[in-house]
């Protein structure tokens, strides 16, 4: 993933990646070599004095300490999601900044950019009230993902997409698990949003393809996605449609646009996008979901009043 951030990066002007680092010391290389930079070691390289912004996409667990270390130093800073490895490094991160007093930090949910989610959340403006949020979430995945990493790596995109389109918090959530007999697992998520309108995910851990949709229903009528195909062949009288196996290439344009983001409020010095309070909130209800899960039993969301730094 910061490989592909950084070659975005590299596209932006007056945006120069002078400084790599990665647990894999090969891949730091290579990286370097591509986008014509230096290597750093990790725990360093965020004290850089020739680094003035840090965007960080290293292991899950890794985030919270890198992206404490850039908000003390007041470096603006890009985060991949999940913002902490558990909730209480998600805290962490959202006091810091917090007490740092100023948001500094964009996170990844980039859906937000994605040309279909900004139409589904542009076309709701004449929908009226939203009644039902229902995503769709397939993946393709080599092996099975253990199960406490299915909400906090792949369901918080839903979760902050449901968040997003309809501008309300969960305070409750109900999961089924379907075990599969090759391993994998199907999830069914059904959240109960502050409004009393519900949100739905319909998750695969390994599915036919690599999928993300959404459907609204509101008061006024409904809006959906298409599915997402990436080319249409033709051949022995029959028709069939390449779907694609990951988000890189179903995201390709809302990483790009979510960089390009990122870069230009860097020249204005302004924060963007979606908050590490949104990164924060959508992790407490991952949380939730998982524990929803295992207890077998609907669990309620407990999410602390938002600081008046994300109003
Ligand atoms: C991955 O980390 C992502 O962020 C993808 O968007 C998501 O679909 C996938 O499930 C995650 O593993």
């Amino acid at each position: 993933m910061g490989t592909w951030h950084a070659h975005n990066l590299m596209a932006q002007s007056g945006i120069e990646v002078t400084a790599v680092a990665d647990i894999v010391e090969s891949a730091a290389d290579t990286l370097a070599d591509a986008v014509n930079a230096r290597v750093e070691p990790a725990p360093g390289i965020v004290h850089c004095p020739d680094v003035d912004a840090v965007l960080i996409a290293s292991s899950d667990d890794t985030h919270a300490r890198f992206a404490t270390e850039a908000i003390q130093l007041g470096k603006p800073l890009f985060l991949e999601k999940p913002i902490g490895g558990t909730v209480d490094q998600a805290l962490m991160v959202l006091d810091w900044e917090v007490e740092f007093g100023r948001r500094i930090t964009r996170v990844g949910f980039m859906r937000e950019l994605d040309p279909t989610h900004v139409e589904v959340r542009n076309t709701l403006r004449d929908l009226g009230p939203i009644t039902k949020v229902r995503c769709v979430h397939r993946n393709v995945d080599s092996s099975p993902r253990p199960l406490d990493k299915i909400f906090v790596q792949s369901l918080i995109h839903d979760i902050h997409t449901i968040r997003w389109l309809t501008g309300q918090e969960f305070w409750r959530v109900t999961v089924h698990k379907v075990d599969r007999p090759d391993g994998f697992h199907d999830v069914l998520m059904i959240g109960e949003l502050t409004d009393g309108s519900i949100g739905l995910v319909e998750f695969e851990d390994q599915g036919f393809a690599y999928e993300v949709q959404v459907e609204v229903t509101a008061v006024g009528g409904m809006v959906a996605t298409l599915p997402h195909p990436r080319s249409v062949s033709r051949r022995d009288a029959a028709e069939s449609l390449t779907i694609g196996t990951d988000w890189f290439g179903r995201f390709d344009d809302a990483y790009r646009l979510e960089i390009e983001e990122w870069a230009t409020a860097l020249h204005r010095w302004q924060p963007s996008g979606p908050t590490v309070w949104d990164g924060y909130a959508a992790q407490v209800v991952a949380d939730a979901a998982e524990r929803a899960m295992f207890e077998r039993r609907p669990v309620d969301v407990a999410l602390p009043d938002r600081p008046a730094l994300y109003d």
